[in-house]
């Protein structure tokens, strides 16, 4: 008999790229969506699988226990994908509290209706290498210390440690993937590579003059979201439940993503001045393209971050496959195609 995946933040990135990455599959997948004023099914139909039969939407704010249990009882997967989540970190420092509540009870919620319900049931943590925060060791795996440097990063460190802790009370399935970012056309507009990928295509359309961003220094260690959704699979498809961390193990600027950005768009930038004087400027043009903005500084940030992910190469046979130069070649020519038509 065809599994059943529940997937929550299903009309995120990620719970896209997985509903269909499961479906394939031939799963039937449980498509968990918070109801809105605003219809909110984009990504699912640019992926074309919302008219899928195998595809159930349902209503679930993962915020209210009673419908996290009553979801699970009537659907009985067997494996759940909890990817929901506040999972904009400079959000979280405005909202700390509606962070906490969605992304530390929420998983909190799903253990206990597996606990009471089946335990049987395969349970996946969306953890993050945001929890590495300021970072303990120049590259990170499944044994380094955490320190988190945001109500976003401490609200998942909750999430990541009950998931373990439920594994070990109970001998539930309860697995954690430690993944360090990754992008693709389908990520939301306020993430720092789909900002640039957009305003490169604007710029490029004559629609925008300037983009404004915060820290250009930070390092992040950029995947396909497509490789990454494949390896939340395989995690619960392991022998034994485990944490595994899923990253690149390269490393880059978001000055250097920009300038990766504008080249695939046939745009050369160099960049003058310091600190909040600093400009990117179009060298064809002369144009001031980039320009910093102080109000996206975090108050906290997370300098740099560099996965190992030596564990779910060796024990899975996971690995990330696209570079950054092609990730963004992908998304600039998605935002130049959806621009210029
Ligand atoms: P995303 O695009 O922001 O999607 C988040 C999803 O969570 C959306 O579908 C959102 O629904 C849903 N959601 C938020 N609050 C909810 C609630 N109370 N009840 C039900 N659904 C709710 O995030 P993503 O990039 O796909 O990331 C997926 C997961 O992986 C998140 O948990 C994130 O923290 C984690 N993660 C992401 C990365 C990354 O680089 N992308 C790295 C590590 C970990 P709406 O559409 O209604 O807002
Ligand atoms: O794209 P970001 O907002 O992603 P961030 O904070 O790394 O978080 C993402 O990845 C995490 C995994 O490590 C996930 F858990 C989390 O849910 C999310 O998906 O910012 C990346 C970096 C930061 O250092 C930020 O300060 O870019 C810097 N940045 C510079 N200018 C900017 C901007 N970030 C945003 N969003 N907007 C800017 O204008």
């Amino acid at each position: 008999m065809n599994k059943t995946a529940l997937i929550t933040g299903i009309t995120g990135q990620d719970g896209a790229y997985l509903a269909m990455f499961l479906l394939e599959k031939k799963y039937r997948v449980i498509g968990c969506y918070r109801r809105s004023s605003t219809v909110n099914f984009w990504r699912l139909i640019e992926l074309e699988i919302f008219e899928e039969s195998n595809l159930v939407l349902v209503d679930l704010d993962i915020t209210d226990p009673m419908n996290v249990c009553s979801v699970v009882r009537k659907y009985r997967p067997n494996e759940i994908y909890n990817l929901a989540a506040q999972s904009f970190v400079a959000s979280s420092f405005e909202n700390p509290v509606i962070t906490t509540n969605i992304n530390s009870l929420g998983p909190l919620y799903f253990l206990e209706a597996i606990k009471l319900i089946d335990k049987n049931i395969r349970f996946y943590q969306a953890s993050t290498s945001e929890m590495y925060g300021k970072i303990q060791n120049p590259s990170q795996d499944e044994n380094t210390p955490f320190y988190p440097r945001s109500p976003y990063a401490a609200s998942k460190l909750y999430a990541h440690w009950i998931t373990i802790n439920y594994r070990e009370s109970y001998g539930i399935f309860a697995a954690c993937g430690i993944l360090f970012n990754h992008e693709s056309p389908l990520r939301g507009e306020e993430f720092v590579t789909k900002k640039i990928t957009l305003a490169v295509a604007k710029i490029k359309y004559g629609l925008q003059k300037t983009l404004y961003l915060g820290n250009l220094n930070a390092r992040r260690d950029w995947g396909y979201a497509k490789d990454y959704v494949k390896g939340m699979w395989q995690i619960l498809q392991a022998e034994k439940p485990d944490n595994y961390v899923l990253a690149t193990g390269k490393n880059e600027t978001i000055r250097n993503f920009a300038v990766l950005a504008f080249r695939t768009a046939d745009m050369e930038i160099k960049f003058e001045g310091d600190k909040e004087n600093e400009i990117g400027i179009d060298i064809k043009t002369g144009n001031s393209v980039i320009r910093i903005d102080k109000k996206h500084y975090r108050p906290a940030e997370v300098d740099t971050l560099l996965g190992n992910p030596k564990k779910a190469n060796n024990e899975l046979s996971w690995k990330a496959t696209t570079s950054l130069e092609k990730l963004a070649e992908i998304m600039v020519e998605y935002d130049l195609k959806s621009i210029g038509t």
